[in-house]
């Protein structure tokens, strides 16, 4: 199509919108201060939603090839201040730390009344289920552990399928994203040595007791900085246990710090924060439209926009993505999306323990990131990773906690609501019941060689109705072909945890869904953009 008649069509498209928030003035529907108040249209090569780990990969390698690119994320942009206080405080916390609620939901600890900002971690809670989500320029990776951990080659062959090369995976694309991020494992000196790491030697020593291997992943946390915090040349941040709502010190490479700024001095990737995607359609030619809320720092709708696209890039996250692509089936504005979609939804198997009352100190001073995973995949449940987590509290609570990933079959499904135009989770009040079991079969071998109860006075013994983890919903070889593209529709990609069939094998998921992205887009540039 022209670029001429795609002007007209989006001039159309504008008037269109300009009735309607007339409408809504003149119906006093909406509240003056909560109303759209300006409106533009704007046309763009590529458009990516969201921009974590998918998007941020996917951002990159287009503009890189010279493709125009503009990224629209719901959340703001984060910079570490010369004063080092970007973020909320961890124990407690403020507007910052929580996406538009009015208290703050950490998955462990006090819940403080706040004020409704457009902070850092999002949860959503669907019955029987927590979807914990970052919020902001970076997504994910913002709020997260750090942890940059590859599945082992017989775990990942059980849950995806053999179109995805393992081998392929571990040459090219695992690498490729590590070596971006600059993960790096802890230095063997602050393992051994720091005061700030005592509750990490004795995790890994109570699991060496009982046979089973431990592993020191790269992090995404920048060692120096640590080092940095603890003589006091740095804030403490870090060492203070700050993680989900950011590091103040600027000890955490998100995102921000490597693919998105690479992907912008490129010259060709555009990124607007605080620009929430509304609605997908398409017009006659083909084009995405893609209809977008401008929001201010508390959340509130200031302007609309609408974007223009010849391809559009799902990477909105697992739950994200799914919600937007189901919607947009179910409104009919994209009626040829499959059925498949909003189906194939997994937690990665998580849940969270305790045990306490150990016979060592596990230390009144316990430093992020987490460094050290245990491997109990003979585990007579399910196969295990346990995340060995730290939990600062300033005295010595003699307790470990810990987040297990068990590769475990259960999987739920989204359904929509027409009334309330959105989506909701199915996920039965049984469907985390094996990874529990796998989780206390470990925990109970941990403490009878060991010492130690199941549970602490903070931590009740097990949660397991949470997940850092939303992976599925829009998976490949259902929803997607196995290159991200989606089944329907020609130049709609999914980038994200979406794509991934409800686990990511007894890993943490931001490095397998990076790979994969790099994989496939990787693929999508060589067929779509400059195949013959
Ligand atoms: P994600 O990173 O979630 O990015 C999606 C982006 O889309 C976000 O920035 C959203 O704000 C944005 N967005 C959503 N809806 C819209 C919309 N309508 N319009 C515009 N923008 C929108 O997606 N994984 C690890 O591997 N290691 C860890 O240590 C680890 N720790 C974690 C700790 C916490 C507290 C949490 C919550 C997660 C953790 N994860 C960890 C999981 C990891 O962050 C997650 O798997 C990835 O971030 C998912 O990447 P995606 O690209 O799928």
């Amino acid at each position: 199509m022209s670029q001429s008649k795609n002007n007209r069509l989006n001039r159309r498209n504008f008037i269109g919108l300009s009735t309607m928030a007339g409408a809504g003035l003149l119906l006093g529907c909406s509240k003056e201060e909560t109303f759209p108040k300006e409106f533009s249209e704007t046309y763009t090569q590529a458009l990516v939603i969201g921009t974590g780990f998918g998007g941020a990969v996917t951002a990159l390698r287009l503009g890189e090839a010279g493709i125009q690119v503009t990224m629209l994320e719901r959340g703001q942009r984060w910079n570490i201040t010369p004063e080092y206080n970007t973020f909320s405080n961890y124990l407690i916390p403020d507007k910052r730390s929580t996406w538009l609620r009015r208290r703050s939901v950490p998955p462990i600890g006090p819940k403080i009344r706040i004020s409704k900002y457009t902070g850092v971690l999002e949860r959503i809670k669907y019955p029987n289920m927590k979807v914990y989500n970052g919020a902001g320029v970076g997504g994910g990776s913002l709020v997260y552990g750090g942890i940059t951990i590859q599945p082992e080659e017989s775990l990942f062959n059980q849950v995806f399928p053999s179109e995805i090369d393992y081998g392929q995976m571990n040459d090219l694309y695992y690498p490729r994203v590590r070596e971006m991020l600059d993960a790096q494992p802890i230095p063997s000196d602050l393992f051994e040595e720091s005061e700030y790491f005592q509750y990490s030697r004795v995790g890994k020593a109570h699991a060496e007791n009982i046979g089973l291997e431990t592993e020191f992943f790269p992090s995404t946390f920048d060692w120096d900085k640590i080092r940095q915090e603890m003589n006091g040349e740095l804030p403490e941040a870090a060492i203070i246990g700050e993680t989900i709502y950011g590091v103040n010190s600027g000890a955490k490479k998100s995102l921000d710090t490597n693919y998105l700024p690479a992907a912008e001095a490129t010259g060709n990737v555009t990124i607007h924060a605080l620009h929430q995607v509304a609605d997908i359609k398409q017009n006659d030619s083909g084009q995405y439209i893609v209809e977008v809320e401008v929001l201010n720092e508390d959340g509130i709708a200031i302007a609309q926009k609408t974007f223009t696209t010849d391809y559009l890039f799902m990477a909105a996250g697992s739950t994200g993505s799914t919600r937007l692509l189901m919607r947009a089936r179910e409104k009919g504005n994209l009626p040829n999306l499959p059925e498949s979609i909003g189906q194939g939804w997994g937690s990665n198997g998580a849940t969270m323990i305790a045990r306490s009352f150990l016979r060592e100190s596990t230390g009144t001073k316990q430093s992020s990131p987490s460094n050290c995973a245990v491997k109990d995949f003979a585990n007579a449940v399910a196969p295990t990773l346990l995340d060995m987590a730290n939990f600062p509290t300033g005295i010595d609570t003699r307790s470990l906690i810990a987040l297990g990933l068990s590769l475990v079959e259960d999987r739920g499904h989204f359904t929509y609501d027409p009334v309330k135009d959105d989506v909701m989770l199915q996920w039965s009040n049984t469907a985390s019941n094996k990874a529990k079991e796998a989780i206390e079969n470990l925990t109970n071998r941990l403490n009878a060689a060991n010492g130690g109860f199941r549970g602490s006075l903070l931590i009740p013994q097990t949660i397991k109705d949470l997940t850092y983890h939303p992976l599925g919903g829009v998976v490949m070889g259902e929803a997607a072909d196995y290159c991200g593209r989606v089944e329907g529709y020609n130049n709609l990609y999914i980038m994200d945890g979406a794509f991934i069939p409800g686990s990511t094998a007894c890993a943490n998921p931001s490095l397998t869904i990076a790979a994969l992205a790099e994989r496939n887009i990787e693929k999508i540039l060589g067929n779509d953009f400059f195949g013959s």
